[in-house]
């Protein structure tokens, strides 16, 4: 059976892009495929977490699986930590990685800043971590936004080490990446060529997934334009960042194309575009805001299905880690 894998780190702000990138594609998924959504709570201390803001956080983003239309019934939501087995499978993909490969992650060299030396030798392994994620459940498919796909191509290349090192073909399936669709690089309202990001400084660059509608619309009607009318064409939007951010972000939330969205605003200045692209995205989203709160008000009862879930996930996983702790050669 085809098995989806994903997971959002609980590390605050959750914004638009999350939801149009990752979580909003995983609730189709959950009927196609057997299912497993986590928090990713050891990805999150990468970098320092307050722990009381961590528990908190880790109920937001389940909160938010469960807002978008993830049901507990179908698929298995928990948070990382609960399943020793990533852990334990991170370990030995971390010998089996290469210190080069790793190099050449982009995202440590963002994440990392100026000052290497400073960071955590877990933001370096990070991405070892992940392809545990995904390989000590032999996902088939990893629905994740743009900036995973070199993370991705990473875990296929761990996978195809593993295979050839332990001389077992199949043992890992390379897992697909699900990348493609509107949504997959939602753009900061502030500047149309850096993609938004939990980590910006100004809140007005992101929509947030908790935002009320008057912080919505505001956001939306401070964004960053040009003061040129909307074309009719894609073509035309080539060389605009933020008008293209835009009309992508008004298209996936309603499920038009971006042709479509043109066909119907072309021509149009941004005074008439934001106030719909506002009432959309309030349409939208308010309701899972609302479900959001409503579930965050009842942590136990969150807690309760991560429980659940790691159970569940910890079935899957089990079996799993000691067929490789005997390819390995370990005493099982
Ligand atoms: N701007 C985005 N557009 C589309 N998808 C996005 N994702 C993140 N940003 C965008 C996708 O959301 C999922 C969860 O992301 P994450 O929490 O694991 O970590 P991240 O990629 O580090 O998220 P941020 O918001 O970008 O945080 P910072 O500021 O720390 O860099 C992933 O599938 C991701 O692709």
């Amino acid at each position: 059976t085809p098995r989806v894998l994903s997971g959002v780190q609980p590390t605050g702000n959750l914004h638009l892009g999350n939801y149009l990138g990752a979580i909003r594609k995983f609730v189709p998924l959950q009927d196609s495929h057997e299912a497993l959504y986590c928090i990713v709570d050891m990805h999150a201390i990468t970098v320092w977490q307050d722990p009381k803001e961590l528990r908190n956080q880790t109920v937001q983003i389940a909160a938010a699986y469960l807002a978008a239309g993830i049901d507990p019934a179908k698929a298995a939501i928990f948070n990382q930590s609960a399943v020793p087995e990533h852990a334990q499978l991170a370990w030995i993909l971390n010998c089996v990685a290469r210190m080069g490969w790793l190099n050449r992650m982009t995202q440590f060299k963002d994440k990392a800043g100026k000052d290497k030396e400073k960071a955590s030798v877990g933001l370096f392994t990070y991405p070892v971590l992940m392809a545990a994620d995904i390989l000590v459940y032999r996902a088939t498919h990893v629905p994740v936004g743009d900036d995973q796909k070199q993370h991705l191509e990473l875990a296929r290349d761990i996978a195809t080490k593993f295979n050839n090192d332990f001389g077992a073909e199949d043992f890992f399936p390379l897992p697909e990446p699900m990348i493609q669709g509107p949504g997959a690089r939602i753009m900061s309202l502030r500047d149309g060529t850096s993609k938004m990001s939990k980590s910006d400084p100004s809140d007005l660059s992101r929509i947030g997934m908790m935002d009320y509608a008057d912080t919505i619309s505001k956001k939306i009607k401070k964004a960053k334009t040009d003061p040129e009318p909307l074309p009719s064409e894609k073509d035309g939007l080539a060389d605009r960042p933020e008008a293209k951010n835009l009309v992508g972000i008004y298209a996936a939330l309603s499920g038009k194309s971006d042709e479509d969205v043109l066909a119907e605003f072309g021509g149009q200045g941004f005074g008439v575009f934001k106030p719909a692209l506002a009432e959309l995205a309030v349409e939208k989203l308010a309701p899972i805001a609302g479900e959001m709160r409503r579930l965050t008000a009842d942590a136990d009862y969150v807690e309760g299905i991560l429980r659940d879930g790691a159970a569940k996930a910890r079935a899957v996983a089990g079996p799993i880690i000691e067929e490789t702790k005997k390819a390995v050669g370990f005493l099982v």
